[in-house]
């Protein structure tokens, strides 16, 4: 399996039902995503994410995943973040790892992406759209 917090254990029928859950659970959880991420990193306090603030946020989420501390994110670390395509389209030099200058590229790229009205900041608003949930999603 590759969606790996449910571990080797999930036995075939209970896969769909912890899917299903799983699905669940990330509905629930996206507004308080977004405002959890506001209230951490939202450093002036003006109530939107700066491309500043979003990079503080990028650099802490990317020793948060490299849980082996290789300074490198493997495919295991980043899980259900990125699709096999997008981690091989972040993977900038080939390697089969993100190395933090390219996990941070692909933060980039991913607030410009939600940036719906390019201000260069992201509203609560814009963190809620599927780009905003997009950008939420790899830095959790
Ligand atoms: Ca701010
Ligand atoms: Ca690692
Ligand atoms: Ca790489
Ligand atoms: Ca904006």
């Amino acid at each position: 399996m590759t969606f790996l917090p449910f571990g080797k254990s999930a036995s075939g029928k209970n896969v769909f039902r912890i899917l299903l859950l799983a699905c669940a659970l990330t509905a629930l959880s996206r507004p308080s995503v977004a405002a959890s991420l506001l209230e951490r990193y939202d450093a002036n306090g003006n109530g939107v994410l700066d491309a500043e603030e979003a990079k503080d946020a990028a650099e802490d989420s990317f020793d948060d995943i490299d849980k082996d501390d290789t300074d490198t994110l493997d495919r295991e670390e980043i899980g259900f973040r990125l699709t096999d395509a997008e981690f091989a389209a972040a993977d900038l030099d080939h390697d089969g790892v993100l190395s933090e200058y390219e996990y941070i590229a692909l933060v980039k790229n991913r607030f410009e992406k939600a940036d719906k009205d390019h201000d260069g900041s992201l509203s609560q608003a814009e963190l809620a759209t599927r780009a905003g949930q997009a950008f939420l999603r790899v830095l959790q």
